[in-house]
């Protein structure tokens, strides 16, 4: 059987109304990322990034997984299937979908950057909110920032060495590590493929354009 590594991105979410972040409108068009997705924009205004991370588990909570995030719930579980996503949504999870790998960390996660504690986020949070674990004012949404390190970057590329096929959903592919998983797949011997809205103009051998909730569950079937 093969070896399957899927990696999405916001296009799977997107016909769930949770905005992406390039595309005409998306997050980036609206917020300046160096203010809100930055250690040193927390470090500078931290009661802004709240504000925006908390608007945007607000509107997590009011959305409703899809057709695509079914689709991938039915594949996760299976041994042979690795489910990577860069989303901070939990929409996969509340599909039923098992073992998601979140490499930009979840946002119904909270962080402690001073004891590196982590525990179940709050609907809001302020700046200067106390850790549970270590009481300093250190809270802030367990994310991966721009200039930070992902998470699970080791299990990644042990899955994306060992791969047969590599998807890649709903995603621009214009931010590392993520936009080198193509190249990685490739390296293995993997075959890759593309479902996207429009094609990102990465490397891949197979790409079917249209929208997530059509492409991803006909591949899936
Ligand atoms: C649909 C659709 C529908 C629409 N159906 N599809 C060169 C090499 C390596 C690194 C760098 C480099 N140059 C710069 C860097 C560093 C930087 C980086 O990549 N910058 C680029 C901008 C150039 N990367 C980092 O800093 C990362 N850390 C890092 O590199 O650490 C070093 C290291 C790595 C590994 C090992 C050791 C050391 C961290 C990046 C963190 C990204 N964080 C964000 C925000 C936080 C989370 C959040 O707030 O949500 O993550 S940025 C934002 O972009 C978010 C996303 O996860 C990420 C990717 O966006 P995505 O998902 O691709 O969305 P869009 O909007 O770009 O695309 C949407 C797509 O959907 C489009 O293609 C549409 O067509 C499609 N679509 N509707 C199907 N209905």
């Amino acid at each position: 059987m093969d070896r399957i590594v899927v990696l999405s991105g916001a296009g799977l979410s997107a016909e769930s109304g949770l905005g992406t972040f390039r595309d005409m409108g998306g997050i980036w068009t609206r917020y300046d990322l160096s203010e809100v997705a930055t250690p040193e924009g927390f470090a500078a205004d931290p009661a802004k990034v709240h504000d925006f991370y908390n608007a945007r588990r607000a509107n997590m909570a009011g959305a409703a997984p899809n057709a695509a995030h079914d689709a991938l719930a039915r594949l996760s579980g299976r041994a042979d299937v690795t489910l990577v996503t860069q989303n901070i949504d939990d929409l996969l999870e509340r599909a039923g979908a098992s073992g998601v790998i979140h490499m930009h960390g979840e946002l119904s996660r909270a962080l402690c950057h001073a004891c590196r504690a982590r525990w179940d986020a709050p609907a809001s949070m302020a700046p200067g909110d106390p850790c549970p674990a270590c009481a300093a004012p250190a809270t802030r949404p367990d994310v991966v920032w721009f200039g930070e390190v992902p998470y699970h970057m080791e299990r990644i590329e042990a899955a994306l060495a060992d791969a047969d096929l590599f998807v890649s959903i709903g995603t621009s592919g214009q931010v590392y590590p993520a936009a080198g998983f193509v190249e990685m797949a490739r390296l293995s011997g993997a075959r890759t493929l593309e479902l996207n809205l429009e094609a990102s103009g990465g490397r891949f051998d197979e790409v079917r354009e249209g929208p997530a909730t059509e492409v991803v569950p006909t591949w899936v079937a």
